[in-house]
């Protein structure tokens, strides 16, 4: 049934993960609008505050067609009263005061830079904001003590500001792909994160790693990083070990944003493929997971993205059919069991959800 009667109207799902969302869109010219107010709220640590306004971008993200009228708003879901302000003022004058106050304030501007910089979460930038430090340059003139991960943030800012392009993920993918089967043949690896939804740009490039045969897959990294820095490729990296225990982590965190797998965070020595370019090479932020095979389409789902998508998931799974996901696992609280999967599919399929190719999720 067609809300309203009107032919051209469409049913909008509330939960993102109901939604096919492409990466290009009608919209932009609103969503880009009320993701710097989400990310101005986040910057205010008011996490309620931001999610709503993401929501409200992501919504019209999934539209097939331009937002002209407050009238084209009519039925869809999560557009709060504040969301619905700032489109009007859009709308009708071109711009919004609020957006474009936000955008050109200092601790906006000034948050964005600082929180840009490896290493660096919302609350040490606020710290650094207090403190009056503006910029990267800022850190280095007063001499902020920064921790291994910042130094290299720092040190590599202007190369890790510039966009990845998919020519460059390519290349890195068959590097990954040279380090992993040199020191596991039979290993497999799949490209992850934005590039897995079909982005022609990102901020990195994301990698999950697994082995068909269960345990070869264990204390993988440090070989692989091993790997790379004789060949001189990294510029730096941090492993983290797998912590993750079924009886410990299970249900009771499984809906953890964090997961637990052994995992790199890493700064890639990338030589550019033109040698006329001023530098012969450039840094690359690479993410590297390692998973077993049991949980590897979970680990997928969940490195997939986007984080919008990610999260209603998780939310759709609790909330609605009393399910915990994570990205090792899919726990069912009414029947008290762990429900295995292979692939994707079967856990859209045990969430009741149609399935979302990686393409649609760009919430
Ligand atoms: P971008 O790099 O092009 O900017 O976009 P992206 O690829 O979608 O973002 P990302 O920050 O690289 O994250 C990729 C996915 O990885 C995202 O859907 C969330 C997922 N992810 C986890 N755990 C963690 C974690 O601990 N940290 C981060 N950064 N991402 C995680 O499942
Ligand atoms: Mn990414
Ligand atoms: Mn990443």
């Amino acid at each position: 049934p067609k809300p309203n009667g009107d032919p051209t109207a469409m049913l909008m799902k509330s939960y993102a993960c109901q939604r096919r969302t492409p990466l290009k869109h009608y919209n932009s010219f609103l969503t880009e609008a009320l993701e710097i107010l989400s990310q101005n709220a986040e910057y205010n640590d008011n996490e309620g505050r931001s999610v709503a306004f993401r929501r409200a971008a992501s919504v019209l993200k999934a539209l097939p067609r331009r937002v002209r009228s407050m009238q084209d708003l009519r039925c869809l879901p999560c557009l709060g009263d504040h969301s619905q302000r700032v489109i009007k003022e859009i709308l009708e004058d071109g711009s919004s005061r609020e957006v474009e106050s936000t955008r050109q304030s200092e601790q906006y501007q000034a948050m964005k830079a600082l929180t840009g910089i490896f290493g660096v979460g919302v609350r040490t930038a606020d710290r650094w904001f207090r403190e009056g430090l503006r910029s990267p340059d800022d850190l280095i003139r007063t001499g902020q003590q920064l921790n291994r991960e910042q130094q290299a943030g720092v040190q590599y800012y202007d190369d890790l500001q510039k966009p990845v392009t998919k020519a460059e993920a390519d290349v890195i993918s068959d590097i990954v792909e040279k380090a992993v089967h040199a020191v596991l043949p039979g290993a497999e690896i799949q490209l992850m994160g934005g590039f897995r939804r079909g982005k022609e740009v990102g901020h990195d490039v994301d990698f999950l790693i697994t082995h068909p045969e269960e345990g070869k897959e264990e204390g993988l990294m440090p070989k692989i990083t091993n790997w790379l820095k004789e060949q001189g490729l990294l510029l730096y990296q941090k492993t983290t070990r797998n912590s993750y225990l079924e009886k410990m982590d299970g249900p009771a965190r499984a809906s953890s944003n964090m997961d637990r797998f052994e995992r790199c965070f890493s700064i890639f020595k990338l030589q550019k493929s033109h040698q006329s370019e001023a530098s012969g090479w450039r840094a690359v932020r690479v993410d590297l997971v390692v998973s077993p095979y049991s949980q590897f389409a979970f680990a997928t789902l969940g490195w997939t993205g986007s984080k919008l998508f990610e999260r209603e998931l998780r939310r759709w799974a609790g909330q609605e059919k009393h399910m915990s996901l994570s990205s090792h696992a899919l726990y069912d609280s009414k029947q008290n069991l762990y429900l295995r999967a292979k692939t994707e599919e079967e856990i859209f399929a045990y969430l009741g959800l149609e399935f979302i190719p990686p393409s649609e999720r760009n919430a």
